[in-house]
């Protein structure tokens, strides 16, 4: 690791960190954008990411959903999510600001995430955007996607953020105000080209923050960045908490 980072790191107050699917990588979850295994390899993602391609095929956008809760169920977090969790004890402010829709660093033990594009756990109404319980869910699995108890003309979809649709307007603001406020933002396992999420470690530079970007590729945010860990997340993330924890 780079000396200057590792001096400096146990002196910073202020911590921010954006994740996005490489962080999952390693725990079996395919990231969009590889070349080989990301899911946009394979499929159209304004058809299977966006209200209109849900419009268009719900049954197609349901299924791919469901393979990919059933892939989240049967896999963990990683050291990446590990480590993510342990740093919210040994930073006086620290936030975590997440792309990824599958609750993994919850369940690693973060307490406080925010979640940009929503988690794919629950289910809204695609009318009224609603919550639909689960048991509702269960009761209607036979069809694909369940009718929603919501609205005559309502289907149950994931409760996520699809191509051309707003965030959680306090979500992005809290995430906007934690980028412009810290003094380090870790990027982690984002290709950083997915707006507004792309937008937080720019905000964070502009405020006087350093950015550590954390990727066994380089893209725009290695550019902006002050350091480039190259590699994966659940290699680095737990050799920063070293830095912290180890005299
Ligand atoms: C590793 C690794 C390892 C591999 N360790 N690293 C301004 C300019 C241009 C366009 C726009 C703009 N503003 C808005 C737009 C449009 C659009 C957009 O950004 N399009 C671009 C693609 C051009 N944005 C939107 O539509 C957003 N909405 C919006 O802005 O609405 C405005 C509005 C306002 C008011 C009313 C109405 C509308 C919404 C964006 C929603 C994105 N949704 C998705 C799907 C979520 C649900 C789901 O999971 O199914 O979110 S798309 C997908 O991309 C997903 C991700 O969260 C997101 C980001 O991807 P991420 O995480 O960066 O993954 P990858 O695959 O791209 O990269 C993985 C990285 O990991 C790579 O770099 C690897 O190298 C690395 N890696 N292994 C560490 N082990």
């Amino acid at each position: 690791m780079n000396p200057e980072l590792r001096e400096w790191l146990p002196q910073v107050r202020s911590i921010t960190v954006l994740t996005g699917a490489g962080v999952s990588a390693e725990s079996g979850i395919p990231t969009f954008r590889d070349a080989q295994t990301g899911h946009w390899a394979q499929h159209d993602p304004m058809a299977l990411a966006s209200p209109e391609g849900f419009e268009q095929d719900p049954r197609t956008v349901w299924r791919w959903y469901q393979w990919r809760r059933e892939l989240i169920a049967r896999n963990h977090p990683n050291p990446a999510h590990t480590a993510l969790a342990e740093l919210e004890n040994l930073v006086e402010h620290f936030t975590l600001v997440t792309q990824n829709v599958d609750g993994f660093h919850q369940l690693a033990g973060s307490n406080r995430v925010l979640e940009l594009h929503g988690n794919i756990q629950r289910n809204i109404c695609s009318q009224t955007r609603q919550t639909i319980a689960d048991r509702w869910i269960s009761d209607h699995r036979d069809h694909e996607p369940p009718p929603s108890p919501h609205h005559p003309r309502g289907l149950a979809r994931p409760d996520v953020v699809w191509f051309g649709e707003a965030l959680d307007t306090a979500v992005l603001q809290t995430a906007f105000e934690a980028a412009a406020s810290c003094e380090l933002m870790i990027v982690a396992g984002t290709s950083g080209t997915v707006q507004p999420a792309a937008s937080l470690p720019a905000m964070a530079a502009e405020n006087g923050a350093r950015l550590l970007d954390i990727n066994p590729e380089t893209g725009p945010i290695s550019a902006l960045a002050d350091w480039h860990l190259d590699g994966p997340a659940a290699t680095w993330l737990p050799r920063l908490v070293d830095c912290l924890t180890t005299p």
